[in-house]
């Protein structure tokens, strides 16, 4: 099947040649989603071997030990993110690959290095630059028993900062762009407030034994955004001036809409939610340098301090601004005393605004809907706070009822309509001036989607799960994304 895609007299005409004509896109996937061979060639356990193998954890109740097979099957998945036109893909390094036990004195497994320097040579061959990200979600198991991972950051900073040693070494005269974290914001608050991700650690027995959601998500954020930081020093010390590469981080945030834009508490609401959601990781790198004022209001002691090194360590410690987003919710602000757990600022989150309006229309997956309208506006809210270049590392839609690889289900015209609604927003924030240099769809193969397990397909290529051989099928929006990147960017 072939389909092309035509702009010439589309309401898309005027955006052609708008993206700068060195940005780069592609597909973004992640380690512990995509990989399988979860225990091969002496890979050793992460939170997510441990989650995954504990009953009751993942909604389908399946495992990630083959997921997309992508660790077997990298040479022909690379053919086809170059047939579908990409410039470049952003995956993630499977710690536990690379550092079996995890720790700072744990030997370096060579295996593992081998399996991604054959991937970031065939990426090269075929001219698509690696975009690596060191930490998407999975630390090894051993560290989470030694000392309760991140929780610990004086035990955690050594052996991360070895890790992303190793990374650098191995890997940094071929790889020019670092990603340190992802979603740091995700892993503390699905992983320590809710519990519903790995660690699964929560304030709350029905789901968890061990935990506290008033207080470790904060903790953990606070050694995510300082071990970024050293990280960053590191490579910027050692390892920039030779292989001239950058570093940063990326994190999520979709956007926060008044619920009543007219009414000034539901405005304010809505800020305080960004903030909480985004400013709680990004004011310390890239603004103020430090956490929100209305976050030390709510939380008082509960939210760490940085010292006085911390602080001028982190503030400018990321090269670019990562961003992830996908969606957007209408904010009602909440009277009445503040829960302990807390971490959202004291609202609501809602599908529709006090007029009635729907924020768009419902994907296969619960909180992600259609909102293109809202990017546009999250755009502006994080080049206007921050002024430092974006990387759009994350942004992608599941569909209601893809269930086979039929003709009719791949034409997945609703995935269509959310890239050609994103896509747009993209290139009008560019023409008003924000300064966006990448974007990776999420993406590239329907994958082991977390406590979701396979039920929540993100991919422009449908896998077929039931097989051993994961065959793949491409829908129609990788073929949409490839026409329309080649109309976006400009040509000289
Ligand atoms: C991201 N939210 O997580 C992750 O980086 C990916 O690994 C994941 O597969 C993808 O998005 C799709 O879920 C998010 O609730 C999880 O807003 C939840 C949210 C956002 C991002």
């Amino acid at each position: 099947m072939t389909w092309t895609h035509d702009f010439t007299s589309s309401p898309e005409a005027s955006l052609a040649g708008s993206l700068r004509k060195d940005f780069y896109w592609g597909y973004a996937t992640a380690a512990a989603q995509v990989e399988g061979a979860w225990n091969a060639d002496g890979k050793g356990e992460s939170i997510w071997d441990r989650f995954c193998h504990t009953p009751g954890k993942v909604h389908d109740g399946s495992t990630n030990e083959d997921a997309a097979r992508s660790y077997d099957l990298y040479k022909e998945d690379v053919q086809l993110m170059k047939s579908y036109g990409v410039t470049a893909y952003r995956f993630s390094l499977a710690w536990s690959r690379i550092i079996p036990l995890g720790g700072a004195d744990d030997p370096v497994n060579e295996k593992g290095v081998q399996y991604y320097n054959n991937l970031i040579d065939e990426l090269l061959a075929n001219g698509i630059t690696p975009f690596v990200t060191l930490f998407h979600w999975d630390i090894p198991q051993m560290l989470e028993e030694r000392y309760g991972g991140m929780l610990n950051q004086e035990r955690y900073t050594p052996d991360f900062l070895r890790y992303a040693r190793v990374c650098f070494e191995r890997f940094g005269d071929r790889v020019k762009h670092w990603i340190t974290y992802n979603e740091p914001g995700v892993y503390t608050l699905a992983g320590y407030a809710a519990g519903v991700h790995a660690p699964a650690r929560s304030s709350f027995r029905e789901r968890n034994e061990e935990g506290d959601s008033s207080t470790e998500p904060f903790i953990v954020g606070h050694t995510e955004i300082v071990t970024h930081a050293r990280a960053a020093k590191m490579y910027r010390e050692e390892f920039k001036p030779s292989q001239k590469g950058e570093i940063g981080i990326t994190l999520h945030g979709n956007y926060s809409e008044p619920w009543d834009a007219e009414d000034p508490v539901h405005v304010a609401a809505a800020e305080r939610a960004r903030e909480f959601e985004i400013a709680w990781y990004a004011d310390p790198i890239y603004g103020s340098g430090d956490y929100p004022q209305s976050m030390r209001d709510q939380l008082g002691d509960r939210l760490p301090t940085f010292t006085e090194e911390e602080k001028e360590l982190v503030k400018g410690s990321s090269d670019f601004y990562g961003m992830n987003s996908y969606t957007t919710f209408f904010i009602k602000n909440l009277d009445g005393p503040t829960d302990i757990n807390d971490h959202l600022g004291n609202v609501e989150k809602l599908d529709t605004n006090s007029k009635g309006e729907s924020r768009g229309p419902e994907s296969d997956t619960y909180w992600l809907r259609t909102a293109p309208w809202g990017y546009g506006k999250l755009l502006r809210w994080v080049w206007n706070r921050y002024q430092t270049p974006i990387y759009l590392t994350e942004n992608g839609t599941t569909a209601k009822g893809e269930t086979e690889p039929s003709e009719e289900i791949l034409n997945d015209t609703f995935r269509i309509d959310f890239y050609r609604g994103y896509l747009s927003e993209v290139a009008k924030a560019v023409q008003d001036g924000v300064d966006i240099r990448s974007y990776f769809g999420w993406t590239f193969t329907d994958n082991w989607e977390w406590a979701a397990g396979y039920s929540d397909r993100f991919g422009v290529t449908y896998v077929d799960f039931d097989t051993p051989e994961k065959k793949r099928y491409p829908k129609r929006s990788a073929y949409f994304n490839r026409d329309f990147f080649n109309h976006l960017i400009a040509k000289a």
